[in-house]
Order: structure tokens, then sequence, then C-alpha cells
């Protein structure tokens, strides 16, 4: 290769939003997780990171990575992993084929741009992470399936494993204490069930108070709520999920995701001291989803929250009117919904 050439290779990554909530970690240097989880993943058109990867014996010699025109510091140990684990495979490569450029060996630069507020609560580790692993497998030309790649996305940020895939994606817990068995799958793509569609509230575009990582660091150390979530409920509606998405069964679908999105907001308020994501406008959402499901006499709506007061309410394109329109006309003019302290937009599941 000649010193000034310069390798690249881009892709997108899209947000997920968990339906089932991963929450805990039994092993946090792997992100393995006390519990499986399982999301829905947003168009590619809507809320995504966009990645550059390149390398190039020109380049400085440290790895780099620009995050919506910011340099970020890579020296974390996740980002280190997932480095230390593509170059590994792109070096396995390179040895089992002499004629290959020596990438591995090369500095990175890594350039990212989210199209959303980045760690807000809108799962911006999650597109990140799955868009700056695919990015550099690319880069590699490494043979790496999507679940390969879930496994190294997810040493970056747990719920990134899920990102790798389209559609409805479990994240298996696993048992190996090497995290070999923790992969995302694909429970069913988004043609499955194509009239599904998210309203995504911002509420606030704020950077969260707790970050995930130490939040659920600290409900697994003080919850007595959290072993019956994680060992008893969790897996048993992991099950009724997967079935409700096979079935298309979307009161079974809506009930399950405002269930657990309340059963992981109650072990927050339940660990000491207790961590509050939901705030009054978030609360004023689910009571309008409730007066919803109410007027229709079944589950058309369904609202779920992560580690932050923004609203992801599912419902299916025939109820677009009742659901999308009652927000808009009941809380459109709210403070908290619009202006500076927020946006209110609306994206489509793909
Ligand atoms: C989820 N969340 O399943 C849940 C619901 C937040 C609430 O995954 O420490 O940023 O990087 O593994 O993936 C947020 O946790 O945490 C998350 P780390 P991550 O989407």
């Amino acid at each position: 290769m000649s010193s000034s050439e310069v390798y690249t290779a881009s892709t997108t990554a899209p947000v997920n939003i968990a339906v089932i909530k991963y929450w805990g970690k039994r092993d946090p240097k792997l992100n393995l997780p006390t519990n499986s989880s399982l999301s829905v993943t947003l168009a590619q058109s809507d809320l995504r990171t966009h990645t550059t990867a390149s390398c190039s014996p020109s380049y400085p010699p440290q790895d780099s990575l620009l995050l919506n025109g910011s340099e970020q510091d890579v020296s974390g140990p996740r980002t280190q992993a997932c480095f230390r684990e593509l170059r590994a495979l792109r070096k396995q490569l390179e040895d089992a084929n002499p004629e290959l450029p020596k990438l591995s060996s090369l500095p990175l630069k890594i350039v990212s741009e989210n199209n959303f507020p980045t760690a807000a609560g809108l799962a911006s580790s999650a597109a990140g992470f799955a868009a700056l692993v695919r990015a550099i497998a690319n880069l590699y030309e490494l043979p790496s399936s999507p679940t390969d790649l879930s496994r190294i996305a997810r040493q970056g940020s747990g719920s990134a494993c899920r990102s790798l895939f389209g559609g409805y994606v479990g994240w298996e817990q696993g048992s190996a204490a090497d995290g070999s068995d923790s992969v995302a799958f694909q429970v069913a793509p988004a043609s499955h069930w194509p009239q599904m569609r998210a309203l995504i509230l911002v509420v606030s575009a704020a950077k969260k108070g707790v970050s995930s990582t130490t939040g659920m660091q600290t409900t697994v150390a003080t919850s007595s709520l959290f072993p019956a979530r994680a060992n008893e409920t969790v897996p048993r509606r992991m099950k009724e999920m997967i079935s409700a998405i096979e079935n298309r069964d979307f009161e079974a679908f809506g009930k399950l995701t405002m269930m657990d999105s309340n059963s992981f907001h109650a072990t927050c308020l339940d660990t000491y001291p207790p961590i509050f994501y939901l705030n009054d406008v978030s609360r004023a959402a689910i009571k309008v989803v409730e007066a919803i499901n109410k007027k229709a006499g079944r589950i058309v709506a369904a609202y779920t929250f992560d580690a932050g007061p923004n609203a992801v309410v599912y419902y299916l394109e025939e109820r677009e009117k009742e659901v999308a329109g009652l927000f808009k006309a009941v809380l459109g003019e709210k403070d908290g919904w619009q202006g500076e302290r927020g946006e209110r937009v609306q994206r489509d599941a793909e």
C-alpha cells in the first residue's frame, strides 16, 4: 500500500426502543445482562447514526472518533474493546491471506453523525456503537454475521447489540462467562408487521441525570423488587412478547409493553437512592394513552419510557388519527411539549 492511501467504509444504524427492557448487568465489563430484552428497531430513515470508518498510514498514530463534529475520548474500555475485537478479526484475515493490506495495524478515524439529540434517553449509544462496529467491519471486509457483530457491539453498549438487526429484535442474556452466547437475534423482520408505528415525544432533549450504567448497577445492588423482575417477570414476558409479535396481536403487545415499562420504572423508584426518569409530562402522556384506550374500548396505543422522560407510543397505522391526532390536540399546547424545552416529532417504525 502507498503511504498516502486511505481506506474507507460507511454505514448507518438505527435507534431501537425496547418493549422488554434491559436493566441490570451480571458482568459490567462485558455488558452481560441480568435478563433478556426485546426491542423494535426504528426505520433507517428516521433516528439513526451515520458513521464512516477509515484508516491510513498517513493518519496521526492515535485512533480518533468525531461525533457530531466534536472529538470524543476513545480510551475508555468499551470503545477499546470494540476496536480490539475488530482488529483481531482483521488480523486473522490478514494472516490467512498475506496479499491483503495490513489494515489492522493502521490508526482508525471514525466520523459519526446522529440526526437526533445525543444522550437524551433516545438510545443514542445503541445506534452509535452498532454503526461504529459495522462501519469498521465493512472497512476490514470481515465475513462476520450480524450475530457476530452484535456480540462485539454489546461490549460498547448493551442495547447496541439489538441495533444490528431490523424489525423486532431480542437480546438473549446467555449464560456463558465469556459472553459468547449473549447476542441479538431477529424475532421478525419489520415487514412481518408493517403497520406498526412509533410516536416519539421529546419531552426533554437534555442529557439525562443518571446514566444507565450507573443507574442499573445501583438498582441491582439495592432494589428488593429487582430479583423478581429479572428472574420471574421478564422471562415470562419475553415468551409472551414473542408470541404477541408472531401473532400480530397488538393488544397483547401493547399491554406487555406498558407493563414492562412500569415494572422497570418501579425498580428505579425502588433503587436507593431512588432514580426518577419520568416527570409530570411523562405521566401526562401515560394518562393520554389510557384515555385513548378507554375510548377505543381496547388497547390501541402503548407507551414506554427508557432512562429519561421521553415517551415512545406504539400504535398501528389504522389508528393514526386517534393516537397521533389526539396527542397533538391534547398535548400540543402544553408547556414542555414544544418550544425551547423540547420538540414534538413523529417517527414511523420501519
Ligand atoms: C433498553 N435501556 O433495553 C434499556 C431500557 C435503558 C432503559 O439499554 O451500560 O445504554 O451501555 O450497557 O445500553 C440503556 O442502557 O447501557 C438501555 P450500557 P445502555 O433499551
